[in-house]
């Protein structure tokens, strides 16, 4: 029986999840509810060290399907061993990027079937999907501009504009197919505008958790 909520948090690189993670976790700390966050791909020990696979630049192409792949092994780490344990003890999880940056990336962006992916979605984490996914969006260039300011780019920031922008449009769709799980955020307005907004959603979310 599964009792806590999932939130998934979603975008292209530097539209904020990092920034907004934070005061979502604190209204929902604030309201009471244990609440746990981890990130994808990663968040256990092995999936940390599939993530390192693949970001660094190492000499050995990694084909698109295997790209997937260790995505999606990672997130099964992940869903069993932490995010599935953590909604049945009742707590509350925040995940940041989940099986829709795969849709949004391997498939937007590398051109891989959807289909594909939402059947290794299925198998991987069956009933376990996100109640509420919140997806941060930003003109490409934006978010570059915003990501520019920290180190260099792992294997897929380096990718082209081109790349992002069919990642960003394959979000949009996602979006406006479900529009009962999504929530779509303007973060090109301040930090602190976002982060209002972001705030009023999850007090909008304890409430009806709590009806
Ligand atoms: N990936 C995939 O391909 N398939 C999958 O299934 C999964 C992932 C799960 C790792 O993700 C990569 O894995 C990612 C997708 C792929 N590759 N890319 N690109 P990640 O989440 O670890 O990395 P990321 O997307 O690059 O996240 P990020 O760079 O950490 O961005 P962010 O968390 O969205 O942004 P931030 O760090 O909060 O903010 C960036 C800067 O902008 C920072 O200085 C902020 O202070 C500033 N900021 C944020 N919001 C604002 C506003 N509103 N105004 C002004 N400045 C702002």
């Amino acid at each position: 029986m599964i009792r806590g909520r999932f939130i998934t948090v979603e975008g292209i690189e530097g539209v904020g999840k990092s920034s907004n993670i934070e005061v979502l976790v604190n209204h929902i700390k604030n309201a009471g509810f244990e609440v746990l966050t981890t990130r994808e791909p990663g968040g256990t020990p092995v999936a940390e060290d599939i993530r390192k696979l693949l970001m660094d630049h190492g000499d050995e192409p990694i084909p698109e399907i295997a790209e997937l792949l260790l995505m999606f092994a990672a997130r099964s780490l992940n869903v069993n061993n932490v995010i599935l344990p953590a909604l049945q003890a009742g707590k509350w999880v925040v995940c940041d990027r989940f099986s829709d940056s795969s849709r949004a990336y391997q498939s937007g962006g590398r051109g891989l079937p959807m289909e594909t992916i939402d059947t290794l979605a299925d198998w991987v984490h069956g009933d376990v999907n996100p109640d509420v996914t919140i997806l941060l969006d930003a003109p490409v260039d934006v978010g570059m501009a915003r990501a520019s300011n920290r180190s260099a780019p792992d294997r897929i920031e380096s990718e082209k504009h081109e790349f992002f922008e069919r990642v960003r449009a394959c979000y949009l769709q996602l979006a406006a197919r479900s529009p009962d799980r999504f929530v779509v955020i303007d973060t090109t307005r301040s930090l602190e505008e976002v982060q209002a907004e972001v705030g009023l959603l999850v007090t909008q979310l304890i409430d009806d958790n709590q009806h």
